[in-house]
């Protein structure tokens, strides 16, 4: 629908949105099950994909458990601050607490917008695409699942073709 379409019709335009989910504290499965609830249940928005879960080794400097990585696809007329609003709080509501934790450290839940449509912004809260997606298999084999010929902005490349250059390392 154009544009001008969707204001002759008094609705927002929707746009497509990848999150990406992970877990490595408590039970992990059930916290990415009820995320998933949560994010099909937000205002104007729909699920349109889920992918499979994977097992992934902790990436980075911390010594933690394994996690249980997935992704989404939503479709969504919330502005971008507002559906990582709807993100952070459903991160609270499922008992994160950011203040006591340490950065990277092991997370009951972590949800981060991956894409938003084509939008490319670097604000104080919000980076779009997630700055680190292009480098980590544990976000981009589960997204090659569900958006793989989605292109990446700013890097002009699709997720698939991206996977494909980490392929080798730590997914398991
Ligand atoms: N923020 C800015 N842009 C975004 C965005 N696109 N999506 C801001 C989400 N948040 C965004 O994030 C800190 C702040 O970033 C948010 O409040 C938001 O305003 P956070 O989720 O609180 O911080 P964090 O998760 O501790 O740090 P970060 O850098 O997001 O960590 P990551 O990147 O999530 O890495 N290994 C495996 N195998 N699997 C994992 O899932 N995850 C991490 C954490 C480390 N190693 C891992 C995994
Ligand atoms: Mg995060």
């Amino acid at each position: 629908m154009t544009a001008s379409r969707a204001l002759q019709l008094g609705k927002a335009e929707c746009e497509r949105a990848c999150v990406g989910i992970g877990s490595n504290l408590g039970d992990r499965l059930a916290a990415i099950e009820r995320a998933v609830s949560a994010m099909a249940s937000l205002p104007s928005t729909r699920l349109l994909a889920c992918s499979s879960i994977h097992e992934t080794d902790p990436m980075g400097p911390i010594l933690q458990g394994a996690f249980l990585n997935s992704a989404v696809v939503l479709e969504t007329s919330l502005a971008p601050l507002d559906l990582l609003d709807s993100l952070l709080s459903i991160e609270r509501s499922m008992g994160r607490d950011r203040a006591a934790a340490v950065r990277w450290g092991p997370r009951v839940i972590d949800l981060d917008l991956l894409l938003f449509g084509s939008r490319v912004e670097t604000g104080p809260r919000l980076t779009l695409p997630h700055p680190r997606l292009h480098e980590r298999s544990f976000v981009l084999e589960p997204l090659a699942e569900i958006a793989p010929n989605a292109v990446v902005p700013g890097i002009g490349r699709r997720i698939l073709d991206l996977r494909d250059a980490l392929r080798g390392t730590v997914v398991r």
